[in-house]
């Protein structure tokens, strides 16, 4: 920066009564992250004249009290020398507001804020505000109140050191609480200290007697070992890759990234922009992800050692790669209030293609590196591979479990693959024998059906669930209730209503639609819920036979037959399943090749219709109740199986 501090640094001049009537906008908000905002940019100003080589110490204070703080550096300390206006650089910096300006492009050695503009803003939202200066000697101060000057700069006493201590206390007008948290601090000077190698920074807290100096020579490198030994996990490679490249474009001066891949199953990547944490990373985050991918899978190409039948993915290269970035632009754009995530675009391909051609050009030249790295993404798409048969097997161990739940007169099917499975709600213990002799026990399971089902629409949820039918269903499923339903434990992925084809069997029917439909509403949406056709008539001709639904197909199945007559012709109306063969019923309703089962669905833009027609019919005359299944029926889609 110029020896002379003059009009052409500051750019824009402007109060500062913006900020305090919209602090929002110049440090995210007035909650805790806003608060700590103050914090950062004191110390990024601090951290600047570090970066330029003028600093190499800076301390912050937190005080007795918890809600102020002072941050020191031993810079060269904010010009003191008269501004043309007749007051000092000092003051001017401190009362303006730098609008829209730019880092110096030979400058960019620079953290999140411009050169000693944040301060303005934190002076403007604070109660107290003391600048203290040593330079050319002396020491110079001045106080401030929300952003006004209580006196011109003095001078007093003698130093020969150099630098620039900034006291403030928040307005606790404007703050929502301005207790600080020393965690958070402590934590955002450990970062600083990674990101900017050298230099030290020393946090008193003075609320919990407890001083903490950072300092880590080691930088980026330093803390990428810090999160390999926090995984636990030991590193694939022993020396962490840097790659490092600066005036990459007049915008971005500056990239530096470690990466290492470790025996830990997470991908950790902490990216930086100007020395500030991006947690939601952004821009060079997936820059980085593209450029390794690309260099990986470059670097398998030319070597050609991944095992031809094994197809490697981006989750088993990235897997335990653990990443450190951080880059420096001249005009970082964030999105977020908190700089939380990097949006300049042209940073994706910009970081993108630096790491692929290091990264790969890193590899070729450490073969030993490169090859522990390609053994262990093989290791982990083998173990991918691997998992998905484990992911079934334990899926299926899970179901197992379940099974000590299952109500005692459920005869259950020997497959637990929810997929291939069905469960027949029967009516009727003869029936249900009937069932679970003409069923396949491999796929299909049988729950008989007693006492009386309840009427959903007319009880409450605590009857509903404890009456001993229903809650036998709800056990048998395995899927929950109401606002616990979820259809990812749910045991048989068709779940089939078996009814006499009867009044009765129609209103229990209607129960149990009435019962799906106001508590397991998805069993229905997804499509899970089924209603099985019985025949209601057996026609034997000669040796034929022939199983009809209902009477209008027992006549024309007649009809057809009537046009032949030459052999004897015999019709047989069932009265109920009970009284149907094992084999007859498996024939006609439950073998899969050869039944007919209807999806119970509501049509699209009838859920309105459905709701009135349930809370309408169910609790009046049951032969509503029966017209209501038949209709239902009718307008049911037919499944083919
Ligand atoms: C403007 C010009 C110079 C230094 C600084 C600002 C400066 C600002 C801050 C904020 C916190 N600590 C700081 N230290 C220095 C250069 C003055 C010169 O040429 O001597």
């Amino acid at each position: 920066m110029a020896k002379s501090y003059g009009a052409k640094d500051i750019s824009v001049l402007e109060g500062l009564d913006p900020v305090r009537k919209r602090p929002g906008m110049y440090i995210g908000g007035t909650g805790k992250p806003g608060l700590h905002h103050l914090i950062w940019e004191i110390v990024d100003n601090s951290v600047d004249e570090a970066m330029n080589g003028h600093a190499t110490t800076i301390e912050v204070i937190l005080h007795k009290d918890g809600e102020s703080i002072t941050v020191t550096d031993n810079g060269r300390g904010i010009p003191v020398d008269k501004y043309k206006d007749g007051r000092s650089v000092l003051e001017v910096i401190l009362t303006t507001l730098h609008s829209g300006g730019k880092f110096d492009p030979g400058n960019y050695e620079t953290s999140g804020g411009l050169h000693g503009v944040g301060s303005s803003v934190v002076n403007a939202l604070s109660s107290d505000f003391q600048v203290r200066i040593k330079r050319d000697g002396k020491i110079y101060s001045q106080d401030y109140q929300f952003g006004k000057p209580l006196n011109k700069v003095k001078a007093s006493g003698s130093s020969n050191r150099t630098g620039t201590e900034i006291f403030f206390r928040p307005d606790n007008t404007i703050f929502e609480d301005i207790g600080f948290d020393a965690e958070w601090i402590e934590k955002r000077m450990d970062n600083a200290a990674y990101l900017h190698p050298g230099l030290k920074l020393v946090f008193k807290n003075e609320v919990a007697k407890k001083k903490h100096a950072f300092l880590h020579e080691g930088g980026i490198v330093e803390l990428l070992e810090r999160v390999q030994k926090e995984s636990k996990q030991p590193p694939v490679h022993i020396d962490a890759i840097s790659i490092n490249a600066k005036n990459i474009h007049p915008e971005f001066p500056k990239i530096e990234v470690a990466l290492q891949w470790t025996e830990d199953t997470k991908e950790e990547i902490l990216p930086f922009t100007n020395g500030i944490p991006n947690p939601h990373g952004g821009t060079h985050e997936a820059g980085i992800r593209d450029g390794v991918l690309k260099a990986i899978r470059g670097y398998f190409d030319q070597h050609n050692n991944a095992p031809k039948s094994l197809a490697i993915s981006s989750e088993d290269i990235r897997e335990g790669l653990k990443v450190i970035i951080s880059v420096f632009l001249v005009s970082p754009q964030f999105q977020g209030q908190n700089k939380e995530k990097l949006n300049n675009p042209f940073v994706k391909q910009a970081v993108s293609s630096i790491v692929r051609s290091e990264l790969e050009r890193y590899l070729n030249g450490h073969p030993n590196t490169g090859d522990a790295i390609c053994q262990r993404i093989i290791q982990s798409a083998k173990a991918r591979a691997a998992s998905r048969s484990a992911a079934q097997k334990v899926s299926r161990k899970r179901s197992l479990n379940t099974r000590l739940n299952l109500p005692g007169k459920l005869a259950d099917c020997s497959s637990s693959l929810p997929e291939e499975s069905e469960l027949f709600i029967v009516e009727g213990d003869s029936a249900g024998g009937n069932a679970k002799q003409g069923r396949d026990r491999r796929t299909q399971a049988i729950l008989p059906l007693r006492g009386k089902v309840l009427n959903a629409e007319r009880e409450s949820f605590a009857k509903v669930s404890s009456n001993k039918e229903l809650k036998d269903i709800i056990d048998a499923l395995g899927c929950g209730i109401g606002d616990n339903f979820s259809t990812k434990s749910l045991r048989y992925h068709k779940v089939i209503l078996l009814m006499d084809a009867d009044s009765d069997g129609h209103h229990i029917a209607t129960l149990m639609l009435t019962f799906f439909y106001r508590y397991m509403p998805d069993l229905i949406a997804k499509g899970h819920l089924y209603i099985a056709q019985p025949p209601l008539f057996r026609i034997d001709y000669g040796n034929d036979t022939f199983w009809v639904l209902d009477e209008k197909q027992r006549d024309a199945t007649l009809k057809k037959l009537e046009g032949k007559r030459k052999k004897k012709i015999n019709v047989q109306r069932f009265k109920g399943l009970g009284e149907m063969m094992a084999r007859t019923l498996k024939e006609t309703t439950l073998d899969p090749t050869k039944r007919r089962l209807l999806r119970v669905e509501i049509p699209e833009g009838d859920e309105e219709e459905t709701d009135k027609v349930i809370s309408d019919l169910m609790g009046k005359d049951p032969s509503l109740r029966f017209s209501f299944i038949m209709e239902n029926a009718e307008s049911l889609d037919e499944v083919d199986l």
